[in-house]
């Protein structure tokens, strides 16, 4: 684990290549002679590291100086990808690093290339705290993530004769960028019972929690380097151990050997496996352990920290602000109250007001079946304590909405955290408005959905000003400089430099050159040399030569219902079809096509995996039909994950962004589509609309039914005779005679549009689909025209910064401000 202790400052090319080697020589202890691409990676890394360490420490060291207020955001996931590429940009020293390594033999991509992800998240909310700590360590903020260390992140995808197959993703071999912290261990209790007496000297009830089970939590460092700043940041990640070290010697001595070990390995289950659920609440025991380890000792380490500036417990507000990125971390507030009256002896109220004050909480979804419950029954069993304190702080809560809404009786059992079923549930989103001062949804249309649909009574007993919106952004230096070096460059040939990696909105400036033809020319061959290398890529992967100068249409994303990757295969088996029936000489003046899939599908999620089933059966008879061939091909890629789509977003002329209307809540691969210069069919749907609005309604292929129109449609489905799309009907049909293999496969799929309510509302916006798709290769025909618009809208694209997006919270919502990174050396 320990890779060497140097950390030189080099410099120059030569230095580079001497500590390079030094590392490969001794630390991996590798002759030079048998240096492979791995080796060439890990020495590069591991220079790179050093440089990293040294800006890590003076900075923590500076914020422990000045002790600032700081964030800290609390996320299950962190969806980081690769850290080496990154590293050497906000480093600085890139170039000097390729010079060597070409000297050793040795190109940077593929050097870079052999990293493995770092991929402990599902898919948006990960990426969005990825970028987010991308971002705060840009901006100087004093700012910490907290998240689990698991030790299997998202599964890695196979397809196998057009399934998806999951394989374990076990990416800990060698991790150069996690630094252990053994001596930051805390002990989390589990279990146990709630012990009540009556402390005389104080008159006052104690609570104590005791005979639980204790496992331990063991804290390892990722450095958060900034773009062009010597702020360097901490993502600290908990990993679990079996309390009392490798395993329990009293057992062991008396010949309990296999128990001991049983239970070394029960405590490690807690930090083994990331769920790979997105957007779907499914309630497991070890969820729930999983989030109440990482929130307890979040908080302890946070506790810990404010009690070193013997601060008065009523400034803990001003010193901490925490971050709930969604519902995931909730049991924090219940932890913290827990902390503030049991442990240190705070009156309930002033606790209650600290609590309040501390927490922000970001909701990521309205759609039902995506919020978060957890049974009374098994929070009872494992957190007594926590279920009283929540069941306290739900009381104190009716009872305030009682007095003063006397009225309103029949809101209190609608407001209460407590759903009255069988068994009674935990609704966590209400405890998380409930203990925070700020409830923010992450586009507008859905923090308007926020304040109008889950929380409308919050709204009412809260006022309004609780709810507020941060629209989602990505970071410009992963998703602009690292994926399209040759954009961002060209963008820099015209701005006078990279200036604009730190500040989005001088994009507007590239506008200028809209008719400037040496620009468009070098634009468009950047597209097309981005196209090329995902051409290669997919003949190298999958061995299917697609041409380039087709239209790319690209739709990466988790495979969901709601994001209805099946409207666009539907769509893509109607072109089929329609293709099928043209003459030779009418096929060759249509718009040649290439649709894009990847994405994984939740492991039970058994109709997103029909859906993934479709689109390579639909592949497999379409990219051999000799009569079809660059008309249209279809392409499934497998393991979409950070590093691939660094390859592909730069890659599509069209992507699709087609949830519907009211269910995605942001999204944010639509903001990286546009920034690299491709444009977007979408819904008026999350993100979509803002991007409308900045870019302009004539650069992006809106369509289908509204948000407000959805729930009427559905009710229609069911109570008016449901009227099946005429051309759908046609796609199901090809579909069922058996056109792409065994048909009873599709068999739900299809139902599900035509006998199970069309929940999706896949047929209602089948037609608007299709003819926006003639839009597009009708536009695609005069490139002069579809430059224009990518151009004009790359130029718009500004606002969609994380950078933006962190300003926002530290503004309305954490009350912090950037420490300057050289105040103290
Ligand atoms: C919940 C309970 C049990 C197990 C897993 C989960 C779980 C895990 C992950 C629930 C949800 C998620 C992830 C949600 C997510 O990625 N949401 C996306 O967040 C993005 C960032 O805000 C938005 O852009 C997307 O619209 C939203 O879908």
């Amino acid at each position: 684990e320990a890779y060497g202790q140097s950390a030189k400052e080099f410099t120059t090319k030569d230095e580079f290549e001497a500590e390079a080697v030094k590392h490969i020589e001794t630390t991996l202890a590798r002759s030079l002679f048998n240096c492979d691409e791995a080796a060439a990676y890990a020495g590069t890394a591991l220079a790179f590291r050093d440089r990293l360490i040294i800006e890590w420490n003076k900075t923590q060291q500076n914020q422990t100086f000045a002790n600032p207020k700081r964030v800290y955001y609390l996320s299950l996931e962190f969806l980081m990808g690769r850290a080496l590429d990154n590293a050497m940009l906000n480093v600085g020293l890139k170039d000097i690093a390729k010079e060597g390594l070409s000297d050793l033999g040795f190109r940077m991509e593929d050097i870079v290339s052999q990293e493995r992800d770092a991929a402990l998240g599902n898919g948006g909310l990960g990426r969005l705290a990825a970028c987010f700590l991308d971002s705060m360590a840009s901006l100087n903020y004093p700012a910490w993530g907290y998240g689990l260390r698991y030790k299997y992140g998202i599964f890695k995808q196979e397809i196998i004769d057009g399934y998806q197959v999951e394989i374990p993703d076990y990416w800990l071999d060698f991790n150069p960028w996690e630094f252990p912290r053994h001596d930051v261990a805390v002990d989390i209790q589990f279990y146990g019972n709630v012990r009540k007496y009556m402390d005389e000297s104080t008159g006052k009830q104690v609570s104590v929690w005791e005979n639980g089970e204790i496992v331990t939590a063991v804290a390892f460092d990722v450095p958060i380097p900034g773009y062009q700043t010597a702020t360097t940041n901490n993502l600290r990640l908990w990993s679990s151990k079996a309390s009392g070290g490798e395993f329990d010697f009293q057992k062991f001595n008396s010949g309990d050997y296999e128990s001991s070990v049983a239970d070394q390995q029960r405590a490690e289950t807690i930090s083994a496996v990331l769920y790979p659920n997105d957007n779907l609440d499914r309630g497991k025991e070890l969820r729930l352990k999983q989030q109440y380890f990482w929130c307890a000792a979040s908080l302890f380490d946070i506790v810990r920290r404010f009690k070193k500036s013997k601060k008065a417990w009523k400034e803990f507000p001003s010193q901490v602000a925490i971050q709930l990125n969604d519902t995931h971390p909730t049991l924090a507030i219940p932890e913290l109250q827990r902390i503030l009256v049991d442990i240190e002896g705070l009156e309930w109220d002033e606790a209650w007001s600290i609590v309040q004050n501390t927490f922000g909480y970001t909701n990521h979804t309205v759609m039902p079946e995506a919020l978060e419950k957890w049974s009374v029954p098994l929070l009872q069993y494992l957190l007594p304590r926590h279920l009283q304190i929540i069941y306290d702080i739900n009381l104190n809560f009716l009872q305030y909405v009682e007095r003063t809404f006397p009225k309103e009786r029949e809101m209190l059992g609608r407001v209460s955290i407590i759903e009255e079923s069988q068994p009674k549930m935990v609704r966590m989103a209400y405890l998380a408005v409930i203990g925070s001062h700020k409830v923010n949804g992450v586009a507008e249309l859905h923090s308007d959905l926020v304040r109008t649909t889950i929380f409308k009574d919050f709204v009412k007993i809260y006022g309004p000003d609780k709810f507020t919106n941060v629209t989602n952004g990505i970071t410009p230096r992963r998703w602009l400089h690292q994926a399209n070096p040759r954009l961002s460059d060209l963008i820099a040939s015209k701005l006078g430099g990279h200036d604009f990696l730190k500040d989005l909105t001088m994009l507007n400036q590239v506008e200028k050159y809209v008719d400037d033809k040496a620009f468009r020319k070098e634009f468009q061959e950047i597209k097309y040399a981005n196209k090329v290398r995902l051409a290669k890529y997919i003949k190298d992967t999958m061995g299917v030569s697609v041409n380039p100068a087709a239209l790319f249409d690209i739709q990466v994303k988790r495979i969901h219902e709601y994001k209805r990757q099946q409207l666009n295969i539907f769509g893509v088996i109607h072109r089929y079809l329609t293709l099928k029936k043209m003459s030779p000489e009418e096929r060759k003046k249509v718009t040649p096509r290439v649709s894009i899939f990847g994405g994984k599908a939740a492991p039970g999620y058994w109709q997103a995996k029909n859906i993934i089933h479709l689109i390579n059966a639909v592949g497999k008879v379409v990219n051999a039909d000799k009569e079809i061939g660059d008309a249209l091909k279809v392409i499934f890629l497998e393991d979409y994950n950070v590093s691939k789509a660094e390859i592909i977003t730069p890659a599509s002329d069209i992507s699709e962004h087609i949830s519907t209307a009211g269910t995605e809540a942001s999204g944010t691969s639509n903001m990286k589509f546009v920034l690299n210069g491709g444009l977007i069919i979408g819904t008026c749907d999350g993100a979509n609309i803002e991007i409308t609005r900045e870019i302009g309604e004539q650069n992006i292929f809106l369509f289908g039914n509204l948000a407000e129109d959805v729930e009427d449609l559905r009710h229609a489905h069911f109570y008016s005779e449901f009227h099946l799309d005429d051309d759908l009907a046609a796609v199901f049909k090809a579909i069922r005679e058996g056109m792409f293999g065994d048909a009873e496969s599709f068999t739900a799929l299809v139902n599900s549009v035509t006998d199970h309510g069309d929940y999706y509302l896949v047929s209602d916006d089948f037609h608007s689909y299709v003819e926006t798709h003639k839009l597009i290769d009708e536009a695609y025909q005069s490139q002069e025209e579809w430059v224009t618009k990518c151009i004009t809208a790359v130029s718009r694209m500004g606002f969609f910064t994380s950078d933006r997006c962190i300003d926002e919270y530290a503004e309305m919502i954490w009350n912090v401000e950037p420490l300057n990174p050289k105040v103290n050396g």
